[in-house]
């Protein structure tokens, strides 16, 4: 249990991370292996300075949106040109001049789960300028509708209500086991890919990351892109990774909701976005909805098979308020197990993946260990469908954590030991939100 005493010097080293990080206009994810600015990061970011700091939480989201492609794409990464040290940069994406991309920024060319109007909602609750909060929301609106259109245009070909992610990046969980067989599928020719040399293995310990093959074919669907000029049509027609996540929707279904309640606010008419809604959380109960494993499975569309793998984002229905009652059970009694956290007598937060599962992995990055964010997506669920005692072991566990180990990027499941980079921006932001959220 934490002491008033911890808690605020928690709270210090967390804005002292933030501060640290903090780039003028936006916040990098972490000093050296992150340079630049990542989309799902800023939202997490902005929950974090939401709860101490609306000129900075503003200012996260604003600087992203201003790097909005004119189809309304919102990419992973907007680039610090001042930057370097990260592969890839700006120039592996062949994407400096495009006329999509507002002039003098620089991006990738893909993008990662929607967590943005629900950040922007959150920015707006906590203000204490509530005229600026409003004015705020009122010149996101527009840009946060161009962005859950395009996936709905651009992602959802069949016009299921479900959309997809075309490279392990944009689910933001790069090397999960859930992209296995569709990766093992794809065997690029050593012409295919041009030469390129890693960066991130010079920061942190190579074996708490992706292998040598995940990065070849990270690298052959960027390089795939290219060829088809970033043209979505053909990218749905040709790519061979085309994946329905359950993560990705469940955030996109529970930004829909939040953008509604951004409508109603702003005087808009929110049931469009409320119905969009309600057919994504239909789509995900149809679709990825399965029985046996009393989970949410994502679906490989480009090979037409649901995907076995349990992973903790199975969980993040919960988040969207997408299960009814007996599948919410189902999923408490599977989160409750040796197979996750025991959330009966909790140690340790929700690993990434099934401590049963023969290739869990604990200390390799989506394949076992312990995200911060994941779990505050559970810990929101958890808490929306009234199962605050659950709820209340998963926020508790987090805060322990961190305050044991610092301010990692993700954590051993098995003795909670800190991983990958520390000083990791949305473990402290999301931390910030916890401690305040009583
Ligand atoms: C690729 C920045 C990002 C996170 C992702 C995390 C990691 C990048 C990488 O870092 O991905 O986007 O180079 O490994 O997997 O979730 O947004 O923190």
């Amino acid at each position: 249990m934490m002491t008033q005493h911890d808690t605020k010097a928690l709270i210090d080293g967390a804005k002292a991370v933030l501060d640290a990080n903090w780039m003028g206009a936006s916040t990098k994810p972490a000093p050296r292996l992150y340079p630049h600015q990542w989309s799902w990061d800023a939202a997490f970011i902005a929950i974090g300075y939401a709860r101490y700091d609306q000129a900075r939480a503003e200012s996260e989201l604003r600087t992203l949106f201003e790097a909005q492609w004119s189809n309304g794409l919102v990419p992973q990464i907007v680039f610090n040109p001042t930057a370097s040290g990260y592969f890839p940069g700006p120039d592996a994406w062949g994407l400096r001049d495009d006329p999509r991309i507002p002039a003098g920024k620089l991006t990738s060319g893909i993008v990662q789960p929607p967590v943005h109007a629900t950040a922007a909602l959150h920015v707006y609750r906590h203000a204490t300028d509530e005229p600026r909060a409003r004015a705020f929301l009122t010149d996101l609106y527009p840009k946060l509708r161009a962005w859950h259109d395009y996936l709905y245009r651009e992602r959802d070909p069949g016009r299921e209500g479900l959309v997809f992610v075309r490279h392990p990046w944009e689910s933001g969980m790069d090397n999960s086991p859930l992209w296995d067989a569709a990766l093992a599928r794809i065997n690029p020719a050593p012409d295919e890919i041009p030469p390129y040399e890693r960066k991130d293995t010079g920061h942190v310990d190579p074996a708490d990351r992706p292998l040598k093959a995940d990065y070849d074919r990270y690298y052959y669907l960027m390089v795939l892109f290219q060829r088809l000029g970033y043209d979505e049509a053909r990218i749905a027609q040709e790519c061979p990774y085309l994946i329905q996540d359950v993560l990705f929707n469940s955030l996109l279904c529970r930004g829909d909701r939040d953008l509604a309640e951004i409508a109603l606010l702003l005087g808009d008419d929110p049931a469009p976005l409320a119905e969009r809604a309600e057919a994504t959380a239909a789509a995900i109960n149809a679709k990825l909805w399965d029985e046996a494993a009393g989970l949410y499975l994502d679906y490989d569309l480009a090979n037409a098979e649901r995907i076995p793998a349990a992973v903790a984002g199975g969980f993040s229905p919960l988040f969207a308020g997408v299960p009814d009652g007996a599948r919410a059970e189902r999923l408490y009694a599977l989160l409750n197990s040796p197979a996750f956290a025991r959330l009966d007598e909790s140690v340790y937060p929700v690993p990434t993946y099934s401590r049963q599962a023969p290739d869990y992995s604990p200390n390799r990055y989506w394949r076992g260990p312990i995200w911060i964010n994941l779990n505050w997506l559970i810990y929101h669920g958890l808490r929306d469908y009234g199962r605050h005692d659950y709820a209340a072991r998963v926020r508790g566990a987090v805060i322990d954590l961190v305050a044991h180990q610092g301010y990692y990027e993700y954590f051993n499941p098995e003795n909670g030991r800190g991983h990958g980079t520390d000083s990791f921006s949305w473990t402290a932001a999301l931390l910030i939100d916890l401690l305040a959220d009583l």
